[in-house]
Order: structure tokens, then sequence, then C-alpha cells
């Protein structure tokens, strides 16, 4: 048992050193892609139309910024963890709780 929570410890360090990942698709969705520097949300202001998460090829710093894709104006919001540009639960956040949990089970 001891074992299987240093995999799982392991497998979270190997996991956070890797390249980060972002969504990467339109409107309502969990597709997800490498990327090596921020990820990206773009939100329509005005009207209606879809979120667009993308990503950059490098980091910047995390800010929202408003600009204009396609003659539309997005405010477009920069960030740098893993999947960030989400609106569900980080799963590395989820991770994290989960081997917490284990590890208060274990140590009991
Ligand atoms: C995002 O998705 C598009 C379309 O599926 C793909 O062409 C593009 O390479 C992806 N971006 C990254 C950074 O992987
Ligand atoms: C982004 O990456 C692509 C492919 O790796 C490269 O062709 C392009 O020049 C890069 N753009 C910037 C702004 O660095
Ligand atoms: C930092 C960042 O861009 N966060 C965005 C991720 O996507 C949601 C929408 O699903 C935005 O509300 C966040 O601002």
């Amino acid at each position: 048992m001891r074992t299987c929570v240093f995999i799982l410890l392991l497998l979270g360090i190997l996991q956070l050193s890797e390249a980060r990942l972002c969504y990467n698709c339109t409107g309502d969705c969990v597709t997800d892609s490498e990327c090596k520097g921020s990820c990206t949300t773009s939100v329509p202001e005005l009207g209606d139309g879809h979120e667009i998460r993308s990503c950059q090829n490098e980091t910047v710093e995390a800010r929202c910024i408003s600009e204009i894709i396609f003659d539309k104006r997005y405010k477009t919001c920069y960030c740098n963890t893993e999947r960030c540009n989400s609106s569900s639960v980080a799963s590395v956040s989820a991770f994290l709780f989960a081997l917490v949990a284990l590890l208060l089970r274990e140590l009991r």
C-alpha cells in the first residue's frame, strides 16, 4: 500500500512537470492539447457567440485583455496552470485531493 502511494506521488510530480495542457476548442467542450505557453479563453463581450479556448506558444503574464477577433470584441484571458481555461474543476486539484485523502487514510 505504501509503495502504491509513492507511485501515485511520483506520477503526480511527473504530471506537473510535463507540458501544460490547455483546453483547445470552441464552446462547451473537453478537448485539450499540449501547449508550450499560456492557456487562453476568449469570451464574446457583446451578444452571443461561443467561448474560444486555445493556447499560446509562449507563457505570458496571466491577465485579461479586450481584443477584436473576426470583427467581434472578445475578452481574452491568459492563464498559466494546467487546463486553467476551463469552467470545470481542474483535474490537478482533483488529483491532489484524492492523493491527500489516500495519505490521510494511510496514516491512521
Ligand atoms: C488545437 O486544435 C486544433 C484543431 O483540432 C489543432 O489544429 C491545433 O494544433 C491545436 N492546438 C494545439 C496547441 O495543439
Ligand atoms: C508558434 O509555434 C509555431 C510552431 O511551433 C511556430 O511556427 C510559430 O512561429 C510560433 N509562433 C510564435 C509567435 O512564436
Ligand atoms: C484564467 C482564465 O482564462 N480562466 C477562464 C477559463 O474559462 C472560463 C470559462 O469557461 C472563464 O470564465 C475563465 O475566466
